[in-house]
């Protein structure tokens, strides 16, 4: 299985694919200056001009993007292009208010799916598969993103969207689905599901799938090649970079390829900034080699992982880097949707709470559980059960509105939430002793 979607660029030669880079990214630092404002003034800041950057080291003379400067630059602050000449919006998960809005033009949508396409191909898709996608569709980028894949590939696309478990049973074995695409608590769900139905993994047609978007082990990935019959591969993505497809796991499952015709990624220390080495762990910056309307350079991800350029059974040149083995910051993702402790902070004080809280992540048979235990004032504190119960109905409302996910709140007595005399410790994430890192 050495399938390749677009070989010439999936098996370049390490000095080709350096050179190209290096063509692409003086280009892109002078498109970017000239037509971002927000961007050119970061630029300056720093005293640095286009003219400055001359190699591909260079690059570390130029600032970093963080996830603070997109949400400032809402919406249109980072726009490249005109607006006419953007085809879609994407936008992050879970954060209302400042959200990141990404804008493609259809060149950039191109991109996009190609590195979908190429994801699927790696993992043995052709024109003859039926590729069931069940990412959520909309302003989340998994399910548009492995769709436009499965078109540029020919599969026969199931655009199932997330949930409704029965329904993707259904068609999955009428249509003899060949390939899955979904988050991998997912995927380990569909497989129970079949498991409770009677189903045996050998009764369907599944012999792959692409898993991604939150973190998970190899364990999983064990028990879901078992419980579903299939490979299962894994595939990373940011919104901001584009969606899914950055990078995909070929046939050795040892790693993802970053397509790096298409994105130039280093390795930085979250603390200092600075550059590392190939093979150190630390924090993944990415830059976009070609994206039209809503350019990326230096965008820090703070996902930290290893990057390595060993060679690779499948005949692809591109680096590796490992599953995301955490973050620098403090967000989690909790059901597939990016959650920071901050915007539950900000439903409890715009409730009338004080920020005296805990919030207790955990993974119970495959899916995440979110449960917000939040103290009651002095005075709330004598009401009766059935008035507490309709507090925590409210505040868990509020909550969903904000994130797009249900918690459990829990009211407890004042002061019964342990005090820290050092930083508050807010999260409890008991996802950890199955060795993920969210
Ligand atoms: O999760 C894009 C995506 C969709 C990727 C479908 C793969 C499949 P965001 O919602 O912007 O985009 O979240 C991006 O999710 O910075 C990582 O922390 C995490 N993440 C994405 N893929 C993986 C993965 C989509 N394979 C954030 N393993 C990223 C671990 C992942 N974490």
């Amino acid at each position: 299985m050495n399938n390749y979607y677009q070989p010439q660029a999936e098996t370049m030669p390490v000095e080709d694919i350096k050179k190209l880079q290096q063509e692409k990214l003086l280009k892109q630092v002078k498109y970017v200056y000239d037509n971002v404002k927000y961007y050119r003034d970061l630029m300056d800041k720093k005293g640095v001009k286009p003219e400055d950057i001359k190699t591909l080291d260079d690059i570390s003379k130029l600032p970093f993007l963080s996830k603070d400067d997109l949400r400032e630059a809402y919406p249109y602050g980072m726009l490249a292009t005109d607006l006419e000449n953007c085809v879609r919006i994407q936008s992050t998960s879970g954060t209302t208010g400042k959200r990141v809005v990404a804008f493609y033009t259809q060149n950039d949508i191109d991109m996009w799916e190609e590195c979908c396409a190429r994801a699927i191909v790696a993992v043995g898709g052709d024109k003859s598969d039926v590729c069931q996608v069940c990412y959520g569709y909309g302003l989340f980028t998994g399910g548009p993103g492995l769709n436009g894949g499965s078109h540029k590939v020919g599969c026969l696309t199931l655009p199932m969207s997330s949930g409704n478990t029965d329904r993707q049973i259904q068609f999955m074995m009428d249509l003899n689905a060949t390939i899955l695409c979904c988050t991998p608590s997912y995927a380990a769900y569909i497989g129970e599901t079949l498991k409770e139905k009677g189903y045996k993994p050998e009764d369907n047609k599944l012999k792959a799938g692409i898993f991604g978007a939150e973190p998970w082990t190899e364990e999983m990935r064990r028990d879901i090649e078992k419980s579903l019959g299939i490979k299962a591969y894994d595939i990373y993505g940011l919104t901001e970079t584009s969606g899914p497809g950055v990078a995909f796991e070929c046939q050795e499952q040892t790693g993802m390829h970053i397509n790096e015709d298409h994105f130039y990624a280093e390795i930085i220390d979250p603390d200092t900034g600075e550059v590392l080495p190939l093979g150190s762990k630390g924090e993944l910056v990415f830059t976009a080699l070609d994206k039209e309307a809503f350019p990326l350079i230096r965008y820090r991800t703070r996902d930290i992982c290893i990057l390595t350029r060993e060679k690779c059974s499948c005949g692809r040149t591109f680096v590796k880097m490992t599953k995301p083995m955490g973050r620098s910051d403090d967000m989690m993702i909790i059901r597939g949707v990016n959650v920071f402790p901050s915007q539950i902070e900000a439903v409890l004080l715009n409730e009338g709470y004080a920020p005296n809280y805990q919030i207790e992540v955990d993974r119970v048979n495959n899916s995440d559980t979110l449960d917000v235990y939040v103290e009651m004032t002095e005075e709330s504190f004598s009401d009766t059960v059935k008035e507490i119960t309709k507090k925590e109905k409210k505040l868990a409302a509020a909550i969903k509105t904000m994130l797009g996910i249900s918690p459990a709140v829990h009211l407890v007595p004042a002061k019964s939430i342990a005090r820290s005399e050092g930083k508050a410790v807010r999260v409890i994430d008991k996802r950890k002793r199955l060795g993920i890192n969210i």
